[in-house]
Protein backbone atom coordinates (compact mmCIF):
# COMPACT_ATOMS: atom_id res chain seq x y z
CA UNK A 1 0.00 0.00 0.00
CA UNK A 2 1.05 3.48 -0.79
CA UNK A 3 2.74 5.63 1.85
CA UNK A 4 0.26 7.75 3.79
CA UNK A 5 -2.33 6.34 1.99
CA UNK A 6 -5.81 5.94 3.77
CA UNK A 7 -8.09 3.32 2.65
CA UNK A 8 -12.27 4.32 2.57
CA UNK A 9 -13.94 2.72 5.51
CA UNK A 10 -17.56 3.59 6.68
CA UNK A 11 -16.78 2.69 10.47
CA UNK A 12 -12.45 2.49 10.95
CA UNK A 13 -10.24 5.21 9.89
CA UNK A 14 -7.13 3.01 8.10
CA UNK A 15 -4.03 4.73 6.77
CA UNK A 16 -0.51 3.16 6.17
CA UNK A 17 2.46 4.89 7.20
CA UNK A 18 6.13 3.06 6.16
CA UNK A 19 5.45 -0.79 7.43
CA UNK A 20 2.93 0.32 9.72
CA UNK A 21 -0.83 -0.09 9.01
CA UNK A 22 -2.40 2.11 11.40
CA UNK A 23 -6.28 1.08 12.71
CA UNK A 24 -9.08 2.51 14.47
CA UNK A 25 -12.64 2.30 15.15
CA UNK A 26 -14.67 5.40 14.43
CA UNK A 27 -17.99 5.61 16.10
CA UNK A 28 -17.87 8.47 17.86
CA UNK A 29 -21.60 8.60 18.64
CA UNK A 30 -21.57 4.82 19.97
CA UNK A 31 -17.82 5.19 22.01
CA UNK A 32 -16.54 3.16 19.09
CA UNK A 33 -18.77 0.04 20.05
CA UNK A 34 -18.28 -2.98 17.75
CA UNK A 35 -21.24 -3.68 15.65
CA UNK A 36 -21.49 -6.13 12.68
CA UNK A 37 -19.85 -3.57 10.25
CA UNK A 38 -17.38 -2.54 12.51
CA UNK A 39 -16.78 -6.39 12.52
CA UNK A 40 -16.79 -6.80 8.68
CA UNK A 41 -14.64 -3.78 7.98
CA UNK A 42 -12.16 -4.86 10.72
CA UNK A 43 -11.71 -8.72 9.06
CA UNK A 44 -11.54 -6.88 5.45
CA UNK A 45 -8.25 -4.69 7.23
CA UNK A 46 -6.98 -7.41 8.96
CA UNK A 47 -6.95 -9.30 5.86
CA UNK A 48 -5.53 -6.11 3.60
CA UNK A 49 -2.63 -6.15 6.21
CA UNK A 50 -2.11 -10.04 5.87
CA UNK A 51 -1.67 -9.71 2.01
CA UNK A 52 0.67 -6.84 1.64
CA UNK A 53 4.07 -7.86 2.02
CA UNK A 54 5.31 -3.82 2.52
CA UNK A 55 3.08 -4.21 5.64
CA UNK A 56 4.56 -5.18 8.71
CA UNK A 57 3.16 -4.33 11.87
CA UNK A 58 -0.64 -3.44 12.85
CA UNK A 59 -1.12 -0.56 15.19
CA UNK A 60 -4.71 -0.62 16.94
CA UNK A 61 -5.67 2.95 17.92
CA UNK A 62 -8.47 4.82 20.01
CA UNK A 63 -9.99 7.48 17.22
CA UNK A 64 -10.52 10.10 20.00
CA UNK A 65 -9.12 10.39 23.73
CA UNK A 66 -12.88 9.07 24.93
CA UNK A 67 -12.66 5.62 24.00
CA UNK A 68 -10.85 2.33 22.25
CA UNK A 69 -13.79 0.65 22.29
CA UNK A 70 -16.74 0.35 24.90
CA UNK A 71 -17.59 -3.15 23.46
CA UNK A 72 -19.60 -5.13 21.62
CA UNK A 73 -22.79 -3.06 20.38
CA UNK A 74 -25.44 -3.88 23.39
CA UNK A 75 -28.33 -2.18 20.91
CA UNK A 76 -27.63 -4.49 18.66
CA UNK A 77 -28.59 -7.64 21.46
CA UNK A 78 -32.33 -6.76 21.29
CA UNK A 79 -32.95 -8.51 18.26
CA UNK A 80 -30.80 -11.86 19.45
CA UNK A 81 -32.04 -15.07 21.20
CA UNK A 82 -29.50 -17.50 23.20
CA UNK A 83 -29.19 -19.88 20.07
CA UNK A 84 -28.20 -16.44 17.45
CA UNK A 85 -25.46 -14.89 20.45
CA UNK A 86 -24.13 -18.42 20.53
CA UNK A 87 -23.72 -18.67 16.65
CA UNK A 88 -22.81 -14.74 17.09
CA UNK A 89 -20.14 -15.81 19.85
CA UNK A 90 -18.28 -18.42 17.98
CA UNK A 91 -17.78 -15.72 14.99
CA UNK A 92 -16.63 -13.17 17.32
CA UNK A 93 -14.18 -15.68 19.29
CA UNK A 94 -12.95 -16.46 15.97
CA UNK A 95 -12.44 -12.67 14.84
CA UNK A 96 -10.18 -12.11 17.69
CA UNK A 97 -8.62 -15.82 17.30
CA UNK A 98 -7.60 -14.16 13.47
CA UNK A 99 -5.94 -10.91 14.61
CA UNK A 100 -4.48 -12.86 17.31
CA UNK A 101 -2.54 -15.36 14.99
CA UNK A 102 -2.16 -12.70 12.24
CA UNK A 103 1.77 -13.66 10.80
CA UNK A 104 2.17 -9.84 11.27
CA UNK A 105 2.39 -8.20 15.07
CA UNK A 106 0.13 -5.86 16.40
CA UNK A 107 0.04 -3.41 18.95
CA UNK A 108 -3.15 -1.50 20.68
CA UNK A 109 -2.27 1.79 21.76
CA UNK A 110 -5.52 2.41 24.35
CA UNK A 111 -7.02 5.51 25.09
CA UNK A 112 -10.14 5.98 27.18
CA UNK A 113 -12.48 3.38 27.56
CA UNK A 114 -11.30 -0.33 26.67
CA UNK A 115 -14.64 -2.40 28.29
CA UNK A 116 -15.37 -5.70 26.93
CA UNK A 117 -15.25 -6.59 23.36
CA UNK A 118 -13.26 -3.73 22.87
CA UNK A 119 -10.41 -4.98 25.90
CA UNK A 120 -10.61 -8.48 24.19
CA UNK A 121 -9.48 -6.81 20.85
CA UNK A 122 -7.12 -5.07 22.53
CA UNK A 123 -5.74 -8.72 24.18
CA UNK A 124 -6.06 -10.19 20.87
CA UNK A 125 -3.18 -7.79 19.84
CA UNK A 126 0.81 -8.59 20.35
CA UNK A 127 1.78 -5.70 22.67
CA UNK A 128 -0.53 -3.26 24.40
CA UNK A 129 0.38 0.60 25.55
CA UNK A 130 -2.26 2.61 27.55
CA UNK A 131 -2.87 6.40 28.17
CA UNK A 132 -2.56 7.13 32.40
CA UNK A 133 -5.97 8.07 31.73
CA UNK A 134 -7.14 4.56 29.67
CA UNK A 135 -9.78 2.89 31.94
CA UNK A 136 -10.49 -1.09 31.77
CA UNK A 137 -12.89 -3.51 32.52
CA UNK A 138 -15.54 -6.68 31.50
CA UNK A 139 -18.67 -5.20 32.61
CA UNK A 140 -20.97 -7.65 30.26
CA UNK A 141 -22.35 -8.78 34.12
CA UNK A 142 -24.12 -5.97 34.60
CA UNK A 143 -26.16 -6.90 31.61
CA UNK A 144 -27.03 -9.90 32.78
CA UNK A 145 -24.06 -12.12 30.82
CA UNK A 146 -20.47 -12.44 30.81
CA UNK A 147 -17.76 -12.04 28.17
CA UNK A 148 -18.08 -14.93 26.43
CA UNK A 149 -16.20 -14.48 23.34
CA UNK A 150 -13.43 -16.38 24.10
CA UNK A 151 -12.63 -13.31 27.06
CA UNK A 152 -13.02 -15.17 29.59
CA UNK A 153 -10.54 -18.09 29.30
CA UNK A 154 -8.18 -15.88 27.21
CA UNK A 155 -8.11 -13.54 30.25
CA UNK A 156 -7.32 -16.13 33.14
CA UNK A 157 -4.15 -17.37 30.64
CA UNK A 158 -2.97 -13.70 30.45
CA UNK A 159 -3.09 -12.33 33.87
CA UNK A 160 -3.85 -15.65 35.62
CA UNK A 161 -6.83 -16.79 37.18
CA UNK A 162 -7.75 -15.08 40.90
CA UNK A 163 -7.39 -11.90 38.95
CA UNK A 164 -9.34 -12.96 36.03
CA UNK A 165 -12.28 -14.12 38.64
CA UNK A 166 -12.60 -10.30 39.56
CA UNK A 167 -12.74 -8.53 36.10
CA UNK A 168 -15.30 -11.12 35.15
CA UNK A 169 -17.25 -11.27 38.04
CA UNK A 170 -17.17 -8.24 39.94
CA UNK A 171 -17.80 -6.22 36.34
CA UNK A 172 -14.85 -3.16 37.99
CA UNK A 173 -13.68 -0.59 35.83
CA UNK A 174 -10.04 -0.20 36.31
CA UNK A 175 -7.50 2.55 35.75
CA UNK A 176 -4.51 2.11 33.33
CA UNK A 177 -1.83 2.01 36.97
CA UNK A 178 -4.10 -1.34 38.00
CA UNK A 179 -4.21 -2.74 34.24
CA UNK A 180 -0.43 -2.52 34.27
CA UNK A 181 -0.15 -3.97 38.05
CA UNK A 182 -2.41 -7.02 36.51
CA UNK A 183 0.02 -7.20 33.36
CA UNK A 184 -3.30 -6.44 31.51
CA UNK A 185 -0.84 -3.98 29.47
CA UNK A 186 2.80 -3.83 28.81
CA UNK A 187 3.41 -0.32 29.34
CA UNK A 188 1.58 2.86 30.61
CA UNK A 189 2.65 6.35 29.43
CA UNK A 190 1.24 10.07 29.91
CA UNK A 191 -1.53 11.12 27.27
CA UNK A 192 0.14 12.96 24.96
CA UNK A 193 3.02 10.20 24.38
CA UNK A 194 0.71 8.03 23.82
CA UNK A 195 0.51 7.74 19.90
CA UNK A 196 4.74 8.09 19.51
CA UNK A 197 5.34 5.18 22.19
CA UNK A 198 3.18 2.77 20.45
CA UNK A 199 3.91 3.79 16.79
CA UNK A 200 7.75 3.37 17.83
CA UNK A 201 6.77 -0.11 19.11
CA UNK A 202 5.08 -0.99 16.02
CA UNK A 203 7.79 0.01 14.11
CA UNK A 204 10.13 -1.69 16.51
CA UNK A 205 8.21 -4.82 15.54
CA UNK A 206 8.09 -3.66 11.86
CA UNK A 207 12.02 -3.85 11.76
CA UNK A 208 12.54 -7.11 12.84
CA UNK A 209 12.67 -10.35 10.40
CA UNK A 210 8.73 -11.44 9.54
CA UNK A 211 9.98 -14.70 9.50
CA UNK A 212 11.17 -14.98 12.97
CA UNK A 213 8.36 -13.12 14.15
CA UNK A 214 5.56 -15.16 12.05
CA UNK A 215 7.19 -18.23 14.11
CA UNK A 216 7.59 -16.83 17.50
CA UNK A 217 3.75 -15.91 17.20
CA UNK A 218 3.27 -19.46 15.86
CA UNK A 219 4.16 -20.65 18.91
CA UNK A 220 3.04 -18.68 21.20
CA UNK A 221 -0.71 -19.02 19.77
CA UNK A 222 -0.45 -22.93 19.26
CA UNK A 223 0.24 -22.77 23.23
CA UNK A 224 -2.85 -20.11 24.29
CA UNK A 225 -5.11 -22.36 21.46
CA UNK A 226 -4.28 -25.65 23.28
CA UNK A 227 -5.09 -24.00 26.33
CA UNK A 228 -8.69 -22.33 25.42
CA UNK A 229 -10.01 -25.03 22.76
CA UNK A 230 -11.25 -27.30 25.30
CA UNK A 231 -13.25 -24.89 27.22
CA UNK A 232 -14.79 -23.50 23.91
CA UNK A 233 -17.92 -25.49 23.75
CA UNK A 234 -18.42 -25.03 27.75
CA UNK A 235 -18.31 -21.23 27.03
CA UNK A 236 -20.19 -21.38 24.01
CA UNK A 237 -23.19 -22.97 26.02
CA UNK A 238 -22.93 -20.87 29.09
CA UNK A 239 -23.03 -18.04 27.04
CA UNK A 240 -26.35 -19.17 25.45
CA UNK A 241 -28.03 -20.17 28.71
CA UNK A 242 -27.11 -16.35 29.94
CA UNK A 243 -28.31 -15.04 26.42
CA UNK A 244 -31.71 -16.74 27.01
CA UNK A 245 -32.23 -15.81 30.68
CA UNK A 246 -35.00 -12.69 31.82
CA UNK A 247 -31.98 -11.23 33.44
CA UNK A 248 -30.18 -10.60 30.41
CA UNK A 249 -33.22 -8.90 28.75
CA UNK A 250 -34.02 -6.87 32.06
CA UNK A 251 -29.95 -6.12 31.92
CA UNK A 252 -29.72 -4.67 28.19
CA UNK A 253 -32.92 -3.21 28.53
CA UNK A 254 -31.79 -1.06 31.75
CA UNK A 255 -28.61 0.41 29.98
CA UNK A 256 -30.64 1.35 26.62
CA UNK A 257 -33.37 3.16 29.19
CA UNK A 258 -30.13 4.31 31.58
CA UNK A 259 -31.30 2.64 34.81
CA UNK A 260 -29.98 0.69 37.12
CA UNK A 261 -30.63 -3.36 36.17
CA UNK A 262 -32.89 -5.62 38.62
CA UNK A 263 -32.03 -9.26 38.18
CA UNK A 264 -34.38 -12.11 39.52
CA UNK A 265 -32.36 -15.46 38.09
CA UNK A 266 -34.82 -16.56 35.97
N1 LIG B 1 -23.04 -0.41 22.87
C1 LIG B 1 -23.90 0.47 22.32
N2 LIG B 1 -23.91 1.79 22.62
C2 LIG B 1 -23.02 2.23 23.53
C3 LIG B 1 -22.09 1.36 24.14
C4 LIG B 1 -22.11 -0.02 23.77
N3 LIG B 1 -21.27 -0.91 24.27
N4 LIG B 1 -21.35 2.08 25.01
C5 LIG B 1 -21.80 3.35 24.93
N5 LIG B 1 -22.79 3.44 24.03
C6 LIG B 1 -23.54 4.63 23.64
C7 LIG B 1 -24.52 5.05 24.74
O1 LIG B 1 -25.75 4.31 24.65
C8 LIG B 1 -24.71 6.53 24.41
O2 LIG B 1 -25.59 6.62 23.33
P1 LIG B 1 -26.78 7.75 23.35
O3 LIG B 1 -26.04 9.06 23.33
O4 LIG B 1 -27.53 7.47 22.09
O5 LIG B 1 -27.56 7.54 24.61
C9 LIG B 1 -23.32 6.95 23.91
O6 LIG B 1 -22.65 5.74 23.53
C10 LIG B 1 -22.48 7.62 24.99
O7 LIG B 1 -22.46 6.75 26.11
P2 LIG B 1 -22.86 7.23 27.59
O8 LIG B 1 -23.83 8.35 27.52
O9 LIG B 1 -23.26 6.02 28.35
O10 LIG B 1 -21.44 7.77 28.05
P3 LIG B 1 -20.91 7.87 29.55
O11 LIG B 1 -19.64 8.66 29.46
O12 LIG B 1 -21.99 8.35 30.48
O13 LIG B 1 -20.57 6.36 30.00
C11 LIG B 1 -19.62 4.16 29.65
C12 LIG B 1 -19.53 5.67 29.35
C13 LIG B 1 -19.37 3.91 31.15
C14 LIG B 1 -18.57 3.47 28.81
C15 LIG B 1 -21.05 3.67 29.31
O14 LIG B 1 -21.37 4.11 27.99
C16 LIG B 1 -21.19 2.17 29.32
O15 LIG B 1 -21.31 1.57 30.38
N6 LIG B 1 -21.16 1.54 28.12
C17 LIG B 1 -21.36 0.11 27.99
C18 LIG B 1 -20.09 -0.64 28.34
C19 LIG B 1 -20.34 -2.13 28.29
O16 LIG B 1 -21.20 -2.67 28.98
N7 LIG B 1 -19.55 -2.82 27.44
C20 LIG B 1 -19.69 -4.26 27.27
C21 LIG B 1 -20.66 -4.55 26.16
S1 LIG B 1 -21.02 -6.27 25.99
C22 LIG B 1 -19.64 -6.92 25.26
O17 LIG B 1 -18.73 -6.24 24.90
C23 LIG B 1 -19.63 -8.43 25.09
C24 LIG B 1 -19.13 -8.84 23.75
C25 LIG B 1 -19.79 -10.11 23.34
C26 LIG B 1 -20.56 -9.97 22.03
C27 LIG B 1 -21.19 -11.23 21.61
C28 LIG B 1 -22.56 -11.02 21.03
C29 LIG B 1 -23.37 -12.26 20.92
Amino acid sequence: MRDGAAMAYQTLKVSTQGAVMTVAVDRPDALNALNNAVWEELLDAFAAAEADDTIRALLLVSASPKSFVAGADIKEFTALDGLGARERSARIMGNYDRLRRLAKPSVAAIEGWCLGGGMELALACDVRVASRTAKFGYPEIKLGIFPGTGGTVLLARLIGAAAAREICLLGEIIDAERAYGLGLVGRVVEPPALEATGRALAERLASFSPVALRECKRVLDAMLDDDMAPHRPTELDAYRTAFDSEDRHEGVAAFIAKRAPSFTGR
